[in-house]
């Protein structure tokens, strides 16, 4: 489907340091792309209730890891997918008397609007369940082909005994991950299942529920495999990075992982890892302490902040004032925050613009900050810097082009 625009992104001088992500596993500092193409695939909105203040920061986040890899050399290959078709959707269409199909294009046009006014770089595909139904056919086809499915009242699962690996995506243990999977969506109690942690690939058709005809019957595709299916098929077997919020750990990433791990592993598979070589997770934002979700409904939206006149800008910029691992709460003390601050930013640029003097520095800093595990509040901070020294002696400051585009191109953030 159509993704949104693209902001312009300023040339800068020189080249930034390679991006480093904490992996989560291991907490330890790793190369997030080790090739010259950089390849990422992040979960997208399942579009009703879009576009909160939660998603926005997820894909702030990673739109950070977009441009320090453009501004390291990398060709960016940055795929994102649309779960158009899902309980949680379809629920929500039946509660509200809509059509699912009305519903999850209003919202998918809501968050293109807010990821544009955000100045987020759009994915270079942007890709949804149904128009993706071919795609995860074929990588069914594939699980069924190496013995891992099995039927259950007409419902498709894969069996979990046939990934060894299962569950060194999220390092979590049995109870843990039982836990989670109940929690989050899944169905452990269900009866009839080889074993609770199965997960669900193809649903057969229920009465009032959209379906398609497949090799597996008349029904829907299941979470997981939608998202190894579009990730496989837009970047190969193996790419650089899955990113997405940390309620995603377990079961979603897990169970992606490891469909693509039985579809594309065996003798005739790649001889290194399948799926993402990394993991990245954003923290939670909370409000008033709970986490921001659409099923609890405390949830803070982009466009009604924007309707209410507040400037895109000043919403990114409450969100990198946290680090995107954190868990945090919105709050009307870090929007005011975030506003000072870029009227300051502004004064400083103006302020700049009379002098000759020099942004290397404010580039330098900004651009070891980010590849340091995207490092935003340290980022603001170093041009906070820049701004207050400006500011204090306009006489001998300058540099303001080259501030200006190194807030633009890395941060996001136009002045
Ligand atoms: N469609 C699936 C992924 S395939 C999904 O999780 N959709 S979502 O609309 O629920 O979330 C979209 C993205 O926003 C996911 O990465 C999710 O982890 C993230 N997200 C959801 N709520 C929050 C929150 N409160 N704070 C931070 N990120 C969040
Ligand atoms: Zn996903």
């Amino acid at each position: 489907m159509d993704s949104w625009r693209r902001p312009s992104v300023p040339d800068l001088p020189g080249r930034g340091p390679e991006p480093m992500i904490s992996d989560p596993l291991s907490g330890e500092l790793t190369v997030a792309a080790a090739g010259p193409a950089a390849t990422m695939y992040a979960c997208g909105i399942t579009p009703y209730d879009a576009t909160h203040i939660g998603h926005a920061a997820t894909f702030v986040a990673w739109d950070l890891l977009v441009r320090a890899w453009r501004d390291a050399g990398h060709e960016v290959r940055y795929v994102q997918n649309v779960t158009d078709v899902d309980d949680p959707l379809l629920e929500r269409a039946t509660r509200d008397g809509e059509d699912w199909r009305e519903l999850a294009d209003r919202e998918i046009a809501l968050f293109r609007g807010d990821m544009e006014a955000l100045r987020v770089i759009p994915p270079d595909s942007y890709v949804g369940a149904v128009e993706a139904l071919p795609v995860i056919e074929r990588l069914t086809e594939r699980l069924a082909r190496h013995g891992a499915l099995y039927e259950l009242d007409g419902d498709v699962y894969q069996a979990r005994s046939a990934d060894p690996s299962f569950g060194t995506v999220s390092g979590f243990d049995l109870a843990t991950m039982t836990a989670l999977f109940a929690e989050r969506g899944g169905d452990p109690g269900r009866a009839g299942k080889k074993d609770p942690l199965d997960p669900l690939v193809w649903l057969a058709a229920r009465p009032g529920e959209p379906s398609w005809p497949s090799a597996f019957g008349r029904g829907r595709p299941g979470w997981h495999v939608e998202c190894s299916a579009i990730a496989t098929e837009y970047l190969g077997d193996t790419f650089d990075v899955q990113a997405g919020g940390n309620d995603l750990t377990f079961p979603h990433h897990e169970m992606s992982a490891s469909h693509a791990r039985v579809a594309f592993g065996g003798p005739s598979g790649p001889a290194g890892p399948i799926f993402a070589r990394r993991y990245v997770y954003a923290g939670m934002v909370r409000l008033g302490g709970e986490k921001m979700s659409k099923s609890l409904g405390n949830l803070v939206f982009v466009s009604r902040l924007l309707a209410a006149g507040t400037d895109p800008m000043v919403i990114r910029l409450a969100i990198l004032a946290h680090h995107y691992r954190a868990d945090w709460d919105w709050t009307d003390e870090g929007l005011t925050a975030a506003r000072d601050r870029l009227a300051r930013w502004r004064s400083a640029l103006v302020a700049a613009s009379a002098g000759d003097g020099s942004a290397q520095d404010v580039l330098g800093a900004v651009r070891e900050r980010l590849a340091d595990d995207l490092d935003a509040p340290g980022a603001l901070a170093a041009v906070d810097r820049w701004a207050d020294a400006v500011l204090a002696d306009p006489g001998s400051a300058g540099g303001a082009a080259l501030a200006r585009d190194t807030v633009d191109a890395l941060l996001g953030v136009a002045l």
